[in-house]
């Protein structure tokens, strides 16, 4: 179901999509906007039309919402490199990785870190700690809602969050999500970023006592980079011509009770998929 609605956007992109310049200097296939929903306790959203490393996804959700860190050393200690290219560096400089010229100067303060935002933010305002404690103690709450997106913060950010809001609700004891991107690198971003909030859904609802239900999915800017688009029709060709597998299983380990205990160290060891089935592996270009 996951690959079908993925699927279906990409073709989509690519049939009405309409070709922009844009900040990075490589042009992407844009829509406008882009919506779908995900019922998580039908089906653990992760594709299989490509291999997804769902290691790396969860450790950086984990390092944005239960470590509340912004220090990319802690995911490279844990071999996660997606964050390498906005690191600031040693001096405060954020360079152009190819160039080395110098984009952005901040304070040597902020090295080796991707400024504030994300982690740092749900730090500072206390996100996780409010969100479960509404879950727990106010379960009929309709204000819960998480932004990334703050004014005064934006400035200092190297990279201003993409996925940047989400909403949970309680009803009939599952815990239902709604999250906005403002900006969807579709072959690279999506997936990672779809399958580590269907994991912080599971995990949250597990240490409230709760089912996890529904993610709604809202994108302003789903765009395909044009040099990403060759790795797209060959996942799109394997769509039409094999369809998808079965999705896999998500285990997380029972016993755990307090999200902060969940495992974050290298192995992972409290998050686990079981028979995780997918055609392989297709290896999508990056843009700084
Ligand atoms: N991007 C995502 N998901 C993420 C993330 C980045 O899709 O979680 F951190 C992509 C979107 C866009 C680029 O292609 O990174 C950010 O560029 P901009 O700030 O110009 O939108």
């Amino acid at each position: 179901r996951w690959d079908e609605i993925y699927c279906g956007l990409c073709k989509r992109i690519l049939d009405e999509g309409v070709q922009v310049h844009n900040r990075t200097g490589v042009d992407t296939i844009k829509v406008p906007s882009a919506n779908f929903q995900l019922d998580v306790s039908e089906e653990f959203p992760i594709l299989t039309t490509k291999q997804l490393f769902i290691r790396q996804a969860v450790l950086e959700m984990l390092w944005i919402y239960q470590q509340q860190s912004n220090d990319v050393r802690w995911l490279q200690q844990r071999n996660v490199n997606i964050w390498n290219e906005w690191e600031i560096d040693g001096n405060g400089d954020w360079k152009d990785q190819k160039t080395g010229k110098v984009l952005r100067h901040f304070d040597p303060k902020m090295a080796h870190t991707i400024g504030t935002a994300y982690g740092y933010v749900v730090k500072k305002y206390h996100l996780i700690d409010r969100l479960l404690d509404s879950l727990k103690n106010n379960p009929e709450d309709r204000r819960r809602v998480i932004s990334l997106w703050q004014e005064n913060e934006m400035e200092t950010a190297v990279l201003p969050s993409c996925v940047w809001s989400s909403e949970w609700d309680i009803t009939d004891g599952k815990l239902n999500l709604l999250v906005h991107q403002r900006s969807c690198d579709v072959p690279l971003g999506l997936p990672f970023n779809v399958t580590q909030y269907a994991v912080l859904l599971c995990m949250i609802a597990q240490v409230c006592n709760l089912k996890p239900g529904t993610i709604d999915w809202s994108i302003k800017d789903a765009h395909i980079y044009v040099n990403q688009i060759d790795g797209i029709k060959e996942q799109l060709k394997r769509f039409e011509e094999k369809g998808s597998l079965p999705a896999p299983k998500l285990w997380l380990n029972p016993e755990v009770k307090d999200f902060y205990d969940f495992d974050s160290s290298k192995e992972l060891k409290d998050v686990k998929l079981l028979d995780y089935q997918h055609f392989g592996k297709i290896v999508f270009p990056i843009t700084q």
